[in-house]
């Protein structure tokens, strides 16, 4: 059985060029631009998210779709500030001080995106002090941490501590390839996710958990 609406296939397929017909094609026949966005685009993103958990995807197909998705942002983006449409839940995201790796955390962003997130990504070698600040600036309900380095770990432990030291009310879920859950729970983390699929599923989990 195959009912998955064509603009949704195209963004799991990562059909770019297709995408803007499609949009246009949703519009015409009524569909309004947060509806698009909610049943056609983030679904695409989800299927994605899973293919990528299940291994049946990798980084380069994940890359695609995330840049189809981005096209159809790029168009829907103009009309839902205009309807007052601002996206559910705000993070910061960053790869901790002395890490240079931003692959994995890029991917993760970008989900989170597709997942109608507003996403503040400080980019590379980010000092607790900037994440701090950056929670503060922008009062975000979650923070990411990225860490790809065994030897920036504790970075990533100094950036826990300089939240929870400033009293910032907000959840923080790290990942990373030498992280695992058990080091999030040492350091005292809200949340771990292996990869940018579970990275969706965790945010959600911990922006949906009582304080
Ligand atoms: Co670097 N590097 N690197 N490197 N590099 C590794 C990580 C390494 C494992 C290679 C190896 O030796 N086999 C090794 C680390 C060893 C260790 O610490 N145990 C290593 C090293 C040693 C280094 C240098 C020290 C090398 C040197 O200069 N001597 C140096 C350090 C620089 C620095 O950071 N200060 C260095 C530099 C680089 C490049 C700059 C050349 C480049 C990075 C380019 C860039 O990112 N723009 C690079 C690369 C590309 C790699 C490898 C080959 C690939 C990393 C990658 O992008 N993977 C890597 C070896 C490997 O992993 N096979 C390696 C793809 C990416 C999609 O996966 O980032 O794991 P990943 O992200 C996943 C998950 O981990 C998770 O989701 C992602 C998607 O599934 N995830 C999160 C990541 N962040 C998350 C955050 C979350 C949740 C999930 O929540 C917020």
């Amino acid at each position: 059985m195959n009912d998955i609406h064509p603009l949704t296939q195209a963004i799991v397929d990562g059909r770019r060029k297709d995408v803007p017909d499609l949009i246009q094609k949703c519009l015409a026949a009524g569909e309004s631009a947060s509806t698009i966005v909610e049943t056609r685009l983030v679904p695409g993103m989800s299927i994605v998210g899973e293919k990528f958990k299940l291994n049946e995807i990798f980084v380069p197909e994940m890359l695609i779709a995330a840049r189809a998705m981005k096209e159809a942002m790029k168009i829907l983006e103009p009309m839902l500030a205009a309807a007052g449409v601002t996206p559910e839940h705000k993070a910061v995201i960053g790869t901790v001080e002395g890490d240079l790796h931003d692959i994995g955390k890029n991917l993760v962003a970008m989900m989170w995106k597709g997942a109608n997130m507003e996403v503040i990504d400080l980019g590379v070698n980010v000092p607790a002090a900037k994440f701090v600040e950056a929670v503060q600036q922008h009062n975000p309900k979650l923070v990411g941490l990225s860490a790809l380095l065994t030897t920036t770990m504790p970075a990533m432990r100094d950036t826990v501590k300089a939240i929870r030291a400033a009293g910032l009310k907000v959840r923080v879920l790290i990942g990373g390839a030498p992280i695992t859950r058990e080091y999030a729970q040492e350091i005292g983390a809200d949340g771990f996710a292996s990869d940018a699929g579970s990275a969706v599923d965790e945010a959600m989990l911990l922006l949906q958990a009582k304080a």
